[in-house]
């Protein structure tokens, strides 16, 4: 049994009911097997196996009371789960579904996709099984004030740097960040990232992460000399991630054709492609309903109740961007069938093991930890504003961001070939995301 096998073997017995984390470290762990056979040290050291635990996990409880004056009860996370290259960075995720399990393969995820941005970000993530779904303002303000009366002692600009990710947007970022300041009585603004532009936010956040997920496919397209340009583009969600692609794709003379939500999905024959639907997404968004029906009744356009974009139209680029495993295998063998050439996470793991497996092998793939990283990298870009007490301009941002995102592109190729498998994404990302972070933990000791 090799060294990889065996501690995926141990974490497996270890901790059976983390589903999606047993996926995302056994997706990682798989990728390094020859890297690590080859060099005993990191066997001796051990390092996969502090690798796979976290450094810290919180759980706390978050006590708040409705419009109604009835007390609710729901529990918070943060996973603080390597810190060898920076503090710990990732977002908080508030949704219904949210389980420990879930924080655990996001912060995981994340501390190779930090790595890969070449800034010094460690991983973690956070977030709560609070649904923001029907939630008022006021409602959504006082849980995010208790949630930070908690959180704050484990946060900081050089120990955790929360930002935002599902359900958690620039209004709750607001009130965690208010709330933060009061209880610290310091302006600490890099303790969080994806701040209004008013008290330290950068410019391009909110499009980070979708603006990079092209990048990263214009990139992948280019090694095949070919372009966005009058290429189709399914995606799904409707939600910040979406609506960055969206802006940025129309603009590459791309089109993009679908969105989804969790009642079904939208198929826009002209493209989302004009100020008035992006600006339409955010309405849908900000009202809280999270569904995307009403852009059909909007536009005029189909509407597929409980449908997944992926079986029901061609195209040629595919692009989950809402949730994980919002992919499967028969979507993916549908794609195929159906001419589709790429398909890239702009989510973390959007895509199951068995649909970005056989995705992987027939056509072009790329996993969400590289696709995605321009959000965080760009919530890297806002610390460093913060800390010099100065705001970059729209074009030194965006210069930046692309600059990073090929650079990530890059590095996965270069990883990919050194390690025998040309053209692999998926062992790309994870190789050279895990050998920064090894190197350092190595050099920090046995900690
Ligand atoms: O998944 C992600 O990379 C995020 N939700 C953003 C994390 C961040 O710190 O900006």
């Amino acid at each position: 049994m090799s060294y990889v096998e065996k501690v995926i073997e141990e974490l497996h017995s270890k901790y059976p009911w983390e589903k999606e984390f047993l996926q995302a470290a056994t997706e990682v762990l798989e990728s390094l097997d020859a890297i690590v056979e080859k060099d005993l040290i990191y066997k001796e050291a051990k390092i996969l196996e502090r690798l796979v635990e976290p450094e810290r996990i919180v759980i706390f409880r978050v006590p708040w009371v409705n419009d109604n004056g009835e007390v609710q009860v729901n529990r918070g996370f943060r996973v603080q789960f390597n810190s060898a290259i920076g503090p710990y960075k990732g977002g908080l995720r508030f949704h219904a579904s949210v389980t420990l399990s879930m924080l655990k393969f996001l912060a995981f995820e994340q501390i190779f996709k930090n790595s890969l941005t070449g800034l010094p970000m460690g991983g973690g993530k956070g977030g709560s099984d609070f649904s923001p779904v029907g939630k008022t303002d006021n409602e959504v303000m006082k849980f995010c004030q208790s949630f930070m009366t908690e959180l704050y002692r484990h946060i900081g600009p050089h120990t955790d740097i929360p930002a935002g990710d599902v359900g958690v947007g620039g209004r709750e970022i607001g009130y965690l960040y208010g709330q933060h300041k009061r209880i610290v009585n310091r302006f600490d603004s890099a303790t969080l990232t994806g701040k209004g532009r008013s008290f330290g936010g950068s410019i391009f956040r909110p499009e980070a992460t979708g603006f990079g997920t092209v990048y990263f496919v214009q990139a992948m397209l280019k090694t095949k000399d070919e372009s966005l340009d009058g290429k189709t583009i399914g995606i799904s969600g409707f939600g910040n991630v979406a609506w960055g692609v969206s802006q940025k794709a129309t603009e590459l003379c791309g089109k993009v054709i679908t969105l989804s939500g969790p009642d079904g999905c939208i198929i826009d024959p002209d493209g989302v492609g004009t100020e008035e639907k992006w600006n339409y997404m955010l309405e849908m968004r900000a009202s809280g309903d999270d569904i995307v029906k009403p852009y059909s009744d909007k536009f005029g356009v189909k509407f597929y109740e409980n449908a997944r974009p992926w079986d029901i139209v061609p195209m040629d680029i595919a692009l989950p961007c809402a949730f994980q495993n919002e992919l499967n295998e028969e979507n993916a063998k549908n794609l195929i069938k159906n001419g589709c050439k790429l398909v890239a996470e702009g989510s973390n793991m959007g895509c199951t093991q068995e649909a970005w497996k056989m995705l992987n092998e027939r056509i072009k793939f790329a996993p969400g930890k590289a696709v995605n990283a321009g959000g965080v990298a760009v919530s890297g870009l806002e610390m460093s504003q913060n800390s010099e007490r100065l705001s970059w301009t729209a074009e030194e941002v965006d210069t930046q961001l692309h600059r990073i995102m090929e650079n990530i592109h890059a590095q996965c190729l270069e990883a990919a070939d050194a390690a025998g498998s040309h053209g692999d994404y998926v062992k790309g990302a994870n190789i050279a995301g895990f050998l920064k972070v090894a190197e350092a933990m190595l050099a920090q000791g046995v900690v």
